[in-house]
């Protein structure tokens, strides 16, 4: 853990300035610096009064809350608008189709095949989601029941989302590349008694079967009553007797009537979403309505500034929390007009993102650095042959954007003008906490900027006193917000010691930074053993489980190395048993083999045979030193003294030689 400090004296100071663009201002919500400070007073003058004005004035409510806020660090619990009554997709959908909006584009879905197009006005998608929250009905689904959704990118992801909300079912999400064992994992965690999927999704030109997983997954979840399959790529795939029903069945013959949002309480579940750790099983971060959606709503409005008239492209896949709060919730809760894309960005080559900008003149893009990254890499040629100027803001998210992919970004996708917004946040935060805001915030590349009003953010040593500027520590935030978890599903211990004991009185992010001398946040990265591939969490311990449920594996040891493309990288040290040969073939058969059991975001970039891994004595596994070795840093280990074993390291640094 002391780690941090290391870490950042190896950050190189960055000292690019890029001033707010001025020509937008005038609309903005936030239309410049002065503006953004009296926001930034108000909230720290009156967080209660703050935060209830402002969900007042972004919601619907069916009744008002006895409280704002009834915060217990201690125990610890947290509760917004307790009392308050109203429904998430009411909110999203229902009030826009009332105050005139219905004829507006809610939602914009591209499939990858460029022809396959679907557009939804709000009053549209209002009607699909009544017709699927019947059906959910008839399922016997009702308020307080799980809803497992394992679905590629494709409009009945959120029409499923949203018609759980409707009825005051919980949806978890799970992304459509993980595996049927994860997806079983989080089915059996939650209990969920429906699980939505498709025959198979469609990537890169490719049919990549998804029922099977579902079939395999519900082997061992007893919860599960009954399976609906969207039929997307036309594929023939086994249905289960009594179990499972096509999507297209089970809302054909709709009878027409309306089914009315449930009135919900504001603390009510809206959903799960689990999400890696750094020991154990992923954890369920779980989300209620007013709160989270008072936030993704807020931020939403205050990060992209979104007006009537933008059409709001969020890359991210839904299965991950950035979909949730900034493809779904976030910009149906402000009547906007969101896009959804099916595809990837290299397909069928490296300017389908550019062209999809293009095609339905995209004015606000949010994308993540890996992404750019891999786009840098194809040359900025693709940004030149396509037209661009809709755009007006640039966002980044899911980890630290370098600077030279800022300065990318911003030269051949914003042509030098428009402003890049790095948000910093996490699936338990529900919404972005440290952002620039567009027309108020000086930018500095590789810094995410300040925290948003009404966010009180610091930088604390291990006993939890500021560090003060330019010295790293742990990033954590000392008062409430609407958007912040409310518990690890069915695992309330797990939900404090994570986040709260270490340091009392503050959320703990697990995340370093350093805050220079003007308050700007520079994220360093992960403090615990998870490793960020592509902006995507994932824990050591559940791949080292992956790997040594292998036949042939004794023992293996993950890290994350650095990647030029996607942030990190796996690197796994594998120690074989003593029956097995090292060699090419293994070392495919291994990374198959987390491929099946975690998906293909987990599959080790390198897999190192290792005779010895680097202990303490007390049995602990020294992953700094393996961070090292993988990094190619051989030259300092630090303190190695409490090593069993020091000649592993010698070994190991030969055997990474040999890799080439
Ligand atoms: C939204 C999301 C959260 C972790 C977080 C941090 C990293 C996200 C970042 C960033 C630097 C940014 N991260 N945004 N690091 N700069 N702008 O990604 O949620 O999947 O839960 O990941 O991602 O390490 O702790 P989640």
């Amino acid at each position: 853990m002391g780690g941090s400090d290391e870490h950042i004296e190896s950050m190189m100071h960055e000292r690019r300035h890029f001033p707010p663009p001025r020509h937008g201002s005038e609309r903005a919500h936030i239309p410049g610096p002065e503006a953004y400070d009296d926001l930034r007073d108000q909230a720290a003058r009156d967080p209660e009064g703050f935060w209830a004005e402002r969900a007042k004035a972004l919601l619907d409510w069916d009744s008002e809350w006895d409280t704002v806020l009834e915060a217990d660090w201690e125990t610890p619990e947290f509760k917004w608008f307790a009392g308050g009554k109203l429904n998430a997709c009411a909110n999203c959908l229902d009030r826009h189709v009332a105050s005139g909006r219905g004829e507006k584009t809610a939602l914009i879905w591209q499939g990858e095949p460029e022809d396959d197009v679907r557009q939804f006005t709000y009053a549209e998608l209002r009607d699909e989601v009544v017709k699927f929250a019947k059906v959910l009905k008839k399922w016997g689904v009702g308020k307080g029941d799980r809803v497992a959704v394992y679905l590629p990118m494709i409009p009945e992801l959120p029409i499923a989302m949203l018609a759980c909300a409707r009825i005051g079912a919980v949806h978890s999400v799970v992304f459509a590349g993980f595996s049927a064992h994860s997806l079983q994992n989080r089915i059996q965690d939650c209990e969920a008694k429906v699980l939505i999927t498709a025959d198979a999704v469609i990537r890169a030109g490719k049919q990549i079967p998804l029922k099977t997983n579902g079939d395999e997954a519900l082997e061992a979840c007893p919860s599960v009553e009954h399976c609906i399959v969207v039929n997307r790529a036309g594929l023939d795939v086994a249905m289960h007797e009594g179990r499972d029903v096509w999507w297209h069945d089970a809302v054909a013959g709709d009878d027409g009537t309306d089914c009315p949002p449930e009135s919900m309480d504001a603390e009510d579940l809206l959903f799960i979403l689990y999400t890696s750790g750094s020991t154990g099983k992923p954890k369920g971060v779980v989300h209620t309505t007013g709160g989270y959606l008072t936030y993704t709503a807020q931020t939403t409005q205050w990060v992209f500034d979104i007006q009537e008239d933008d059409v709001y492209w969020c890359t991210a896949d839904i299965g991950w929390i950035t979909g949730h709060s900034y493809i779904l919730y976030g910009p149906l809760a402000l009547g906007a007009t969101t896009v959804m894309f099916e595809g990837v960005p290299s397909y069928p080559q490296p300017d389908r993102f550019w062209q999809v900008v293009e095609k339905f003149k995209v004015t606000i893009f949010y994308t993540a650095p890996t992404v750019i990254r891999a786009l840098m890499r194809e040359g900025p040629q693709w940004t030149e042959t396509r037209d661009l100027s809709s755009l007006r803001l640039l966002g980044s998210v899911g980890e630290p954007i370098n600077p030279e992919a800022w300065m990318w970004y911003h030269d051949h996708v914003g042509k030098g003008e428009l402003p890049v917004l790095d948000t910093w946040w996490q699936t338990e935060t529900g919404g972005i906490m440290i952002s620039a805001v567009p027309y108020a915030t000086t930018l500095k590349p590789g810094s995410a900027s300040q925290p948003l009003p009404g966010i009180e953010a610091d930088i604390v040593d291990r006993d939890g006193e500021p560090v003060g500027p330019n010295r790293g520590g742990h990033l954590v935030v000392k008062t409430p917000w609407p958007g912040m978890l409310r518990n690890v599903y069915g695992d309330p211990a797990r939900y404090k010691s994570t986040y709260f004991e270490r340091f009392p009185g503050m959320y703990e992010s697990g995340d370093s930074a350093r805050m220079d001398e003007e308050g700007y946040f520079w994220i360093m990265g992960r403090l615990d053993d998870v490793i960020n591939v592509s902006g995507h969490r994932l824990g050591t311990a559940e791949i080292e489980s992956a790997l040594v449920a292998h036949e042939a594996v004794a023992e293996a040891a993950v890290v994350g190395m650095p990647h030029e493309v996607k942030g990190q990288a796996i690197y796994a040290y594998v120690t074989l048993k003593s029956t097995f040969q090292e060699n090419d073939e293994l070392r495919k058969v291994l990374r198959q083999h987390v491929r099946t059991e975690i998906g293909a975001i987990a599959t080790p970039e390198i897999i190192q045979f290792a005779p010895g891994l680097p202990k303490t004595r007390s049995g602990k596994i020294m992953r700094r030193i393996l961070r090292k070795i993988a990094a190619d840093e051989t030259n300092a280990f630090g303190d190695t003294s409490t090593l069993a074993d020091p000649t592993v390291i010698a070994d190991l640094i030969d055997g990474k030689n040999l890799l080439g």
